[in-house]
This record gives structure tokens, C-alpha cells and sequence, in this order.
């Protein structure tokens, strides 16, 4: 079901329902999907909804037209010279940081299908996301050195995590554009696909999550995402406490009778 503005103005923020599967595009193909405040609202909004929506149980984001996303819009930045400078720390807490604290607390798979240029707060939204799918011609550039700023919406952490301090402080100090497939070569992203294959491969991969025992996958998700900060002793408590709750739930037991039965197990994300 794709989603338009009241006034007839197509959403920035496209989403479609398929079963269990959430599809997110972001639509602002002119400006390659760069955030306007609207499109912040929105693909918060949805993000949210996502989470809420006990149904879905894996979300895609997308974008619409030739880019991924082209971070932030800068056209809502420029300023006469001594014009009054804008608070950037007020956008990143209104705005870029509860979308990317949103995305990783989600308790279900999100996937970015990346299907072009993917710059700024729009690259680091991508390397948020649980997996990573982009199209061979699409690239990745942390374009904000390029304009005197740091890498936000998580960029500094996530990036030495993926490709190790080195390169990461190559790639943003010089903004260095780095294509889907050297991307996939060097950690930073799950796999690079052929352009006219992302989506099908994009939405083969959210069906099959989206059919996978959601709970155990949402644990998964936030142990491996705090385990850089943890002490092993402290993660191993943390597998317990987890383990513990899953072999409580429904998902669990009707996985061990499938195997004993050999048959395909049918997950309720319970
Ligand atoms: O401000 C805050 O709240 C703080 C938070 C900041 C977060 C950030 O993301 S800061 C970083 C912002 N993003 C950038 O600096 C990226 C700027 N864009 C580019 O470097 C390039 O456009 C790309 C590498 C993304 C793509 O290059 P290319 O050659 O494929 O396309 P293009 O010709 O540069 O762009 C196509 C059009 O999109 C063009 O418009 P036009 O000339 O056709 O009317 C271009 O101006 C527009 N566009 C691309 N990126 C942005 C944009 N318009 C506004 N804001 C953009 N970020």
C-alpha cells in the first residue's frame, strides 16, 4: 500500500505492506532522497510503526530513482555569510539520532537495499541497518569532510567496527566513494548484487526473515551489537539471560519438534 501526502504530493516516504514484510522507500528522487524535516517525519514515523506492527517481522529500506539517500539536504542549510549558524547538534537529536537508535533497537531484521550513491547520514542510515544489499553501480561516500563535518548517525562507531580504524579514518577524512563491491571485499557491507537482481534478491532475503523465529532473531541482533562493548564475561551472562528466554518461547519448541519430525519448521515469531 503505498502511502500519499494529504494534499495529493506524493509521501517521502513510501510504504508497502507484503505479508510480513515491511517495504520503507524513501522518495525524493530529485534530490536523491537527501532529509527534509518531512522526510525525517516520515521515515521515523514508519520506522516506529514497523516496530509496533506485530505482523511485520522484517522491514526493507529503499530508495526511489538513481540514489539510496544523499544525507542530509543541503539546500535547507545555506546561509548569507554571518547569517546565524545553525545548532547541528539539535538536528542530530531531533532527527538522525532517534532514527538510527530506532533502526538498531528494532526487535526484527532490517535490511538496507542500497540501490545507489549513498552519501553522508545516508550511508551511515545504510550501515545501521542489519544487512546490507546494495547494486553493483551503487557506491557509499562519508561526504562529510567534504563540507566540514564529522561522520554522524553513527558513522565514527559503526565504521572502524566494520572496516577497522585505518581505512575508516581514510575513507571519511577523504571522503574517498567506496562502490557496492569493494564495500562487500572489505566488511562494510553484506553482499554487492547485480542493479536489475537488488530487489528481488532484497525481498527473497526479507521473506525468508520475515519467516525465520523473530524473537531469537532480535536477541541475536542486540547481542551482537553490544558485543564490542562488553567484557566475554558479561556477554556470555548476556547469552544466558537470552537463551533462557528463548527457551521459553513458542518459536523454540516448535523448531526442536520440527527437527525431530523432519519437517519444515513454521515460526510464529512467538
Ligand atoms: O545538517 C544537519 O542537520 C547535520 C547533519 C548532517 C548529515 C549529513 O548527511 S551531512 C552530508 C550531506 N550530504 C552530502 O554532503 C552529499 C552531497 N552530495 C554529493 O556529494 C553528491 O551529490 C553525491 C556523491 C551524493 C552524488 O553525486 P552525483 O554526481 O551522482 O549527483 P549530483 O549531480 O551531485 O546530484 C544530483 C542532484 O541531487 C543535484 O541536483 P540538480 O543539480 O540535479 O538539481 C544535487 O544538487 C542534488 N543533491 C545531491 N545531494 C544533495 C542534493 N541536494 C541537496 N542536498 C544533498 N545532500
Amino acid at each position: 500500500m503505498a502511502q500519499e501526502g494529504s494534499a495529493g504530493e506524493p509521501s517521502p516516504v513510501l510504504v508497502e505492506h507484503r505479508g510480513s514484510l515491511t517495504l520503507l522507500t524513501l522518495n525524493r528522487p530529485d534530490k536523491l532522497n537527501s532529509f527534509n524535516e518531512a522526510q525525517h517525519r516520515a521515515l521515523k514515523a514508519a520506522v516506529d510503526a514497523a516496530a509496533a506492527d506485530e505482523t511485520c517481522r522484517a522491514v526493507i529500506i529503499t530508495g526511489s530513482g538513481r540514489g539510496f539517500c544523499a544525507g542530509q539536504d543541503l539546500s535547507d542549510r545555506v546561509r548569507p555569510e554571518g547569517g546565524r549558524a545553525p545548532d547541528l547538534g539539535e538536528t542530530l537529536d531531533e532527527y538522525y539520532n532517534p532514527l538510527i537508535r530506532a533502526i538498531r533497537a528494532m526487535p526484527k531484521p532490517v535490511i538496507a537495499a542500497v540501490n545507489g550513491v549513498a552519501a553522508g547520514a545516508g550511508a551511515n542510515l545504510a550501515l545501521a541497518c542489519d544487512l546490507v544489499l546494495a547494486a553493483r553501480s551503487a557506491k557509499f561516500v562519508q561526504a562529510f569532510s567534504k563540507i566540514g563535518l564529522i561522520p554522524d548517525s553513527g558513522g565514527t562507531w559503526m565504521l572502524p567496527r566494520l572496516v577497522g580504524e585505518a581505512r575508516a579514518k581514510a575513507l571519511t577524512m577523504l571522503a574517498i566513494p567506496v562502490p557496492a563491491e569493494e564495500a562487500e571485499r572489505i566488511g562494510m557491507i553484506y553482499r554487492a548484487v547485480d542493479d536489475s537482481a537488488l530487489m528481488s534478491e532484497a525481498i527473497a532475503l526479507g521473506e525468508a526473515l520475515a519467516k525465520a523465529p523473530t524473537r531469537g532473531l532480535a536477541e541475536t541482533k542486540l547481542l551482537l551489537q553490544r558485543a564490542f562493548t562488553l567484557s566475554f564475561d558479561q556477554q556470555l551472562d548476556d547469552e544466558r539471560e537470552a537463551q533462557r528466554r528463548l527457551g521459553r518461547s513458542a518459536d523454540y519448541a516448535e523448531g526442536v519438534r520440527a527437527f525431530m519430525e523432519k519437517r519444515e519448521a513454521t515460526f510464529r515469531g512467538q
